[in-house]
């Protein structure tokens, strides 16, 4: 008797649970067009031995994303040499193939950015006052 009193309580218990799940799901999605206002990226793709594009302006908060090849290529790194006041220091891991390493940029200024195992690879990025 006790056994199938507790079945119907079960499954009922059990179809609340799933409807709350499908509200949640609804929400969810209802919140997907928030991500038109993600901040913008820019790629600098890391090559033997530049970054390309080695010079950009960018707006305030942008991220920034350093790709490295996905093939073949020698050991580099993203350091940021000079900043402006207030902004974090940042410092990629050495890497060689398949790295990727980002930055989003949220205080107005110069950036000069090197790779510490190669002398003559530098670039430079302006980041405007305006936000993106
Ligand atoms: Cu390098």
């Amino acid at each position: 008797m006790r056994t199938r009193r507790a079945t119907p309580r079960w499954s009922t218990k059990g179809v609340r649970a799933f409807a709350g799940i499908a509200v949640a799901a609804t929400v969810a999605t209802a919140a997907l067009p928030a991500q038109a206002d993600d901040p913008p990226r820019k790629v600098v793709r890391i090559y033997d031995n530049f970054y390309s594009p080695d010079e950009m302006k960018v707006k305030r908060d942008t991220v920034v994303v350093w790709k490295w090849p996905n093939d073949t290529g020698d050991v580099h790194d993203v350091k940021l040499k000079e900043k402006p006041k207030g902004a974090k220091r940042f410092w990629s891991d050495p890497a060689s193939v398949g790295y990727k390493f980002k930055r989003k940029l949220t205080v107005p200024g110069k950036y000069h950015i090197i790779c510490t195992l190669h002398e003559e690879m530098e670039m430079d990025i302006t980041v405007r006052k305006r936000r993106a």
